[in-house]
């Protein structure tokens, strides 16, 4: 019997398995990475070093290489936007992410959206982008406590895990996402609590939104609030956010951060005040004459948990406006927006109390 050439079978069994990959990537949801650096990207001389490494390092594909798992869940492609420790996070590479944000998401092929981002202002970019990105499918952010050189470096399955989210239907409509140490959070109430502790993102008392369960994600909760799709703000074409400076109060506190603020151009103030939002009898004149000049004033709390409402008459008939449970840093980019559609203190007081 004629031997059967072996060439074409292994020729056709190639190409099967190949369209098998391929059919099978079809098959697999697109998610875009956007890479801003951070710890994530992070690299030491030592693998047991933990603090003192040069953040944002190396770049998206070579984090991508690390986890070749996430090529069974989706199609990955990744973008560098910035590559910098989060510390030193700027306005422009927010534009700059909810432009590209918006432009992807309007894909349909585009499932959802990672973006690797330095852990120290990870919880601020969150809350920018759920008050601007106009999509309802997922927008995860995530990075790392520990540089990608560490022993047990937590970026890699973070990364994993965020990637699933990304691409999962149970993600939709949820708002911009936290994924770390397998743990969901929401951007809304989510923050950094510890320095240098895997563990750090925690949304204290109002908790957080789910689990991961072996790469798996699962929800118990979502938020009330209003966020991306039923968003009012619009930061398309926009080269700026107002200026909104944050005011910490302490013992003996006085006015001059305050008229320093104003100096400066601030077209908001945010008051940390102590206890529920409370301010310093030597600050309070500050904020009285900031306010009669034009500047709206936010009362928040250095505290970290519970409700910043109305509490003297005296604040009340200054029109110093109520935080509600943002924390100084998120009421500052809650004001920011809130002040590129108006700067009449009722109409923020409603954002305040919706978003
Ligand atoms: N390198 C700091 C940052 O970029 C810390 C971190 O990423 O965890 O925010």
């Amino acid at each position: 019997m004629k031997k059967r050439k072996a060439i074409p079978f292994v020729t056709a069994a190639i190409l099967s398995l190949s369209l098998c990959t391929s059919a099978f990537a079809a098959d697999l949801p697109e998610v875009k990475i956007l890479a801003t650096g951070g710890t994530i990207a992070g690299t030491a001389p030592s693998d047991t070093q933990m603090t003192g490494y040069k953040a944002g390092a190396l770049g998206i594909d070579t984090l991508l290489r690390a986890v070749p798992a996430i090529n069974d869940i989706a199609v990955v492609s990744g973008e560098q936007i910035a590559n910098t420790g989060s510390e030193s996070m700027t306005t422009d590479i927010w534009l700059k992410l909810a432009d590209r944000c918006n432009t992807l998401l309007s894909d349909p092929k585009v499932k959802g959206i990672v973006i690797t981002h330095g852990t120290d202002t990870l919880e601020e970019t969150a809350y920018f982008l759920n008050l601007v990105v106009r999509s309802d499918k997922p927008v995860v952010m995530v990075g790392a406590m520990r540089p990608a050189t560490a022993i047990s470096a937590d970026g890699p399955v973070n990364l994993l895990n965020a990637v699933k989210l990304a691409s999962s239907p149970k993600a939709v409509g949820k708002g911009v996402l936290i994924a770390m140490n397998d743990e969901i959070n929401g951007a809304r109430d989510a923050t950094k609590t510890t320095t240098m502790n895997v563990a750090t993102f925690k949304s204290p008392e109002l908790g957080l939104l789910g689990y991961f369960a072996n790469g798996e994600p699962f929800f118990y909760k979502e938020t009330t609030r209003r966020h991306t799709k039923r968003s009012e703000f619009d930061v398309s074409g926009l080269k700026d956010l107002p200026r909104v400076d944050i005011i910490y109060t302490h013992v003996s506190d006085d006015r001059h951060l305050i008229d320093a603020a104003v100096k400066q151009g601030a077209k908001g103030i945010i008051y940390a005040g102590s206890g529920m939002g409370s301010i310093h009898k030597d600050a309070e004149p500050g904020l009285v004459d900031a306010q009669k000049s034009g500047v709206v004033i936010v009362r928040s709390a250095r505290v970290g948990n519970g409700m910043v409402v109305a509490a003297s008459k005296e604040w009340t008939a200054a029109h110093f406006l109520d935080g509600d449970t943002l924390n100084p840093q998120k009421a500052r980019i809650l004001l920011q927006l809130a002040l590129t559609k108006t700067n009449d203190p009722a109409k923020i007081q409603r954002m305040f109390d919706e978003y």
